[in-house]
């Protein structure tokens, strides 16, 4: 299968001013109208000036009826269909093309391009969907105005939505009906969205700070109209958070949302009108927990503010995804920061992006932000893309400061409106407003892997100096070795061991104050501050300054000091990490050696001051108390023992209930509330603390604390404490209590895909060792479908995150896994390529479970693969 570089970039050889589609809706046999008015790209000159350069359309499953050039219809011989194209050796430089296609929306497993889910008719095109509606130029550098008709029946299909305006309505023959959409703003084709379908709405308004009305319209399936008041209050706010932060404002006359069930990504910010994963949307307390309703909001954030990073200013080629996912991302992070928890949220987000990103980056499937070769372009709306990317911009904001990041973002937005622009543009405009060079910086978008940074310091008493001195390299990545020192912001602040404040820093004689920014450029960089009045310890890299590994030979002693004295949170919880991970290592070593396990007081200690001086962070405490998760350990480990990891975790969360288990009892009590639920921070941080406290209470199957979870489950306040209960219950031992448990719920919410959705993973995710078989019954569960990718998330992708089971050590974990990888291969390649990653990572294993990955991995590579699954079968055993 044929790769595509970045290096072989040409702009178009035609673009099209304007679009018209006429869409005639049926499930089997769609008829599609498309009138493309083409001109030659100014920028691109025929070899030949006789011939011309040839028209070359992209199109795949599509039957083509007919196709015309300025009205003459062209005979087979004058054109050429085959291998994903359609191709006109000689056109005129400017021309309306005709071309009528049919489609069959209901053989269309993928999910790209016109499908339907529960009988509506719904539209992905990200990243090469649209290819698969009509014979197209898809590239995103090809924009274009759209005016959409869509035909359908009265009946099934009372609403019928395009991007824009609606311009035009009437009736038909034959019980039909249409509607004339109009979209003003160019835009590529991976924007154009269509839905059609028998669906309610939920309108409000927004005025935007010009003064214009917005219709703001949430569609759903008529079960759902009350559960779209969360996403219709996030919006709003999104709304007015991008007018304040970044001066950008809505562009048309109405934003819509649709909630659709089958959907491969979480959403779609097609202009006008968002498509969502109902997961993505739909929230009631009843059904739905803190976690969604927080995930709804930045994921509604996310789409909203595409309208600018994305769509107003697009990408030039895909090579070019981070410019509008990374740089989106940072902004939906930040607003959910600005209306919650600021710390909360980054150490969540730094939580998440070390694990797995991390992950990615150690794997065989490791690339730079900006790739330069794909056989997939689906492949890559990776967290490397996304959350690395979005720490790129994370950084230009550090190293400009707010005031000029806000002046770069909006030159940018000024210069290329309306445009399909590069990394560089973006990264241009940065370096312009503030006279930084950035060249160094650029080498974060091609250099992948996650750069090492070690930190040694030293104190001189006599002089009053610090030394810290900084040495990064970045290990060799496929297809990468011998990469170059980067430019490392690294936030920091040093710590007196007497004062227990932040000192000031003074650094080539200039002070800068408290908390500064020094730049790492070379790949190794002394740094002296003076006037260092005593001892301190460093605290660095606040905040996650830079997305890289850093390395500094902490003491516990200075870890539990940083850990109470640290001014910055995020550094106080990484420093609470850092201490468990000590002990974490010292009990996977002894698990090992079968020696037996000692906990270690220190961290009983540090954990105790926490319970008992609890500050007024009730989030940050929550998160303090939180273990780090199975799968981070492992990424910390040079091979990944997953038995190990399980035991040396159990036996700090069970010792640490055993110690402290009045403390926890008392945290359990003191944030139980009879408050109407509500996804208030405080709310949310008062519930994350009593189920922490509860879940190491259930750790050692305390009698009192079963009854409490029992409690928590009837009294059914609201689905974030009954998942947790019913969680807790279910992956305890108490098999008598957890399945009259977890078939109640199923029975009760059997109506509700969504709520199923939560069930399979609860029972998938259970550490005991009979999981595998229940995830082969769930599988023939009547409510679970390998064509509805959030059951197939909910239950294979969640079995495949239960460590100990997945990695099962007859490999049957495995085999389970390229099972279904080889169905979704034939149903839906893209969740198919997303799915087979955990097997991808086998060269972090022990021998025999590496030969058992690969086995696997090799039977999938015999099948007949889709570019999709082709590409990761191959990076994974190159
Ligand atoms: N553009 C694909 C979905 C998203 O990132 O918003
Ligand atoms: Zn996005």
């Amino acid at each position: 299968m044929q790769a595509t570089y970045l290096k072989d970039y040409l702009p178009p050889a035609y673009r099209v001013t304007h679009t018209e589609l006429t869409f005639d809706l049926a499930p089997s046999a769609t008829r599609v109208k498309a009138r493309l008015h083409m001109e030659r790209h100014p920028d691109r000159e025929p070899d030949d000036k006789e011939t011309g350069l040839p028209l070359e359309l992209a199109g795949g499953e599509l039957e083509l009826i007919r196709i015309a050039i300025d009205g003459q219809t062209l005979e087979p011989g004058e054109f050429e269909v085959g291998d994903g194209k359609l191709t006109v050796a000689t056109v005129p430089e400017r021309f309306l093309l005709d071309t009528e296609v049919e489609i069959d929306p209901d053989a269309n497993t993928a999910l790209e391009g016109l499908y339907r889910s529960n009988g509506m008719f719904c539209t992905q095109c990200e990243p090469e969907g649209f290819r698969r509606i009509t014979y197209y130029p898809d590239r995103p550098d090809v924009m274009a105005t759209f005016s959409t008709t869509v035909i359908g029946d009265r009946d099934s299909l009372p609403v019928l939505l395009s991007n824009g305006n609606p311009v035009e309505k009437g009736e038909l023959p034959n019980n039909r009906h249409f509607v004339t959409w109009e979209d003003p703003h160019p835009k590529p084709s991976y924007l154009f969205a269509l839905v059609a379908g028998s669906l309610e709405k939920v309108e409000d308004h927004y005025t935007t700070m010009s003064g214009r009305d917005v219709l703001l319209q949430i569609w759903v399936e008529p079960e759902n109209l009350d559960k779209t008041e969360h996403a219709m209050a996030s919006l709003k706010r999104s709304m007015q958070w991008d007018e304040e932060t970044y001066g950008r404002e809505y562009d048309l006359d109405r934003f819509m949302i649709v909630a659709v069930n089958d959907f491969n990504m979480g959403a779609m910010e097609n202009k006008g009108l968002n498509i969502f994963n109902s997961a993505a949307v739909l929230t009631h307390p009843q059904t739905a927990n803190d976690a969604t309703f927080q995930r709804v909001e930045g994921i509604v954030a996310h789409e909203y503010f595409h309208n600018w990073s994305g769509n107003r200013v697009t990408c030039r080629d895909w090579f070019q995804l981070s410019l509008k996912e990374g740089f989106t991302v940072f902004r939906d992070q930040t607003f959910s920061a600005d209306v919650n928890s600021a710390a909360v949220k980054r150490i969540e987000d730094v939580s998440f992006f070390r694990t797995a990103q991390f992950a990615e980056d150690a794997g065989p499937t490791a690339h730079p932000v900006r790739p330069d070769h794909y056989i997939e372009i689906s492949n890559f709306y990776t967290l490397t893309i996304y959350e690395k990317g979005a720490e790129l911009v994370r950084m230009l904001r550090h190293l400009l400061g707010w005031e000029d990041f806000r002046r770069g973002s909006d030159l940018y937005f000024e210069r290329f409106d309306g445009q399909a622009v590069t990394i560089e543009d973006f990264v241009a405009c940065m370096a312009e407003v503030s006279g930084l060079d950035l060249e160094q910086f650029l080498r974060w978008y091609s250099q992948a892997g996650t750069p090492e940074v070690d930190a040694h310091g030293e104190y001189d008493y006599a002089n009053c100096e610090y030394r810290l001195r900084l040495s990064q390299r970045t290990p060799a990545t496929p297809g990468q070795t011998g990469k170059l020192p980067l430019h490392i912001p690294v936030r920091m602040g040093l710590v007196g061991t007497k004062s227990g404040h932040d000192l000031t820093l003074t650094l080539d004689g200039e002070k800068r104050g408290k908390d500064a920014v020094i730049h790492l450029r070379e790949a190794e960089q002394t740094f002296v501050f003076t006037d260092v009045e005593e001892a301190p310890v460093p605290s660095l890299l606040r905040g996650f300054s830079a997305p890289v590994k850093l390395r500094y030979p902490y003491s516990r002693e200075e870890l539990a000091f940083l850990l109470t004295h640290d001014s910055d949170g995020f550094n106080r919880w990484d420093a609470g990490q850092r201490l468990t991970m000590l002990a974490l290592d010292d009990l996977i070593a002894a698990h090992r050696n079968g020696v037996e396990k000692v906990m270690d007081v220190r961290l009983v200690e540090a954990y105790r001051s926490l319970l008992n001086e609890p500050g007024d962070d009730k989030a940050v405490l929550a998160e303090m108390l939180t273990l780090p998760s199975e799968a981070y350990i492992a990424e910390q480990q040079p091979m990944v023992d997953v038995d190990a990891i399980h035991a040396a975790r159990e036996f700090v969360r069970q010792s640490l209930a055993w110690q402290l288990r009045d403390d926890f009892l008392a945290i359990y009590r003191d944030n139980l509330s009879d408050e109407p639920y509500a996804p208030t921070p405080e709310q949310i941080a008062s519930r994350r603390l009593k189920n922490v406290a509860l879940a190491y209470l259930m750790s050692i199957e305390d009698d009192e604390a079963i009854g409490l979870t029992q409690q928590q489950l009837e009294r059914g306040a609201n689905m974030t404490d009954v998942r947790a209960a019913l969680t807790l219950l279910a992956h305890s031992d108490r098999t008598d209590l957890a399945e009259p448990a977890l078939k109640a719920f199923g029975e009760k919410w059997a109506h509700d895909p969504l709520v199923m959705d939560q069930w399979f993973t609860i029972q998938v995710t259970r550490p005991q060792a009979d999981v595998l078989d229940r995830v082969r019954f769930l599988m023939g569960h009547p409510l679970f479908s390998m064509k509805n990718p959030n059951k197939v998330r909910a239950l294979i992708g969640a079995f495949a995150q239960n460590r100990v089971n997945f990695h099962r050590l007859d490999g049957e974990g495995y085999k389970l896994l390229a099972d279904v990888v080889i169905e979704l291969n034939r149903l839906n390649p893209e969740i198919a390529a997303r799915i087979i990653t955990p097997l991808t990572r086998w060269q972090r294993f022990d021998e025999q479970r590496q030969a058992l990955m690969k086995a696997e991995l090799e039977r999938i590579r015999a099948e007949k693969l889709s570019p999709n699954v082709y590409e990761m079968v191959e990076r994974a055993l190159a």
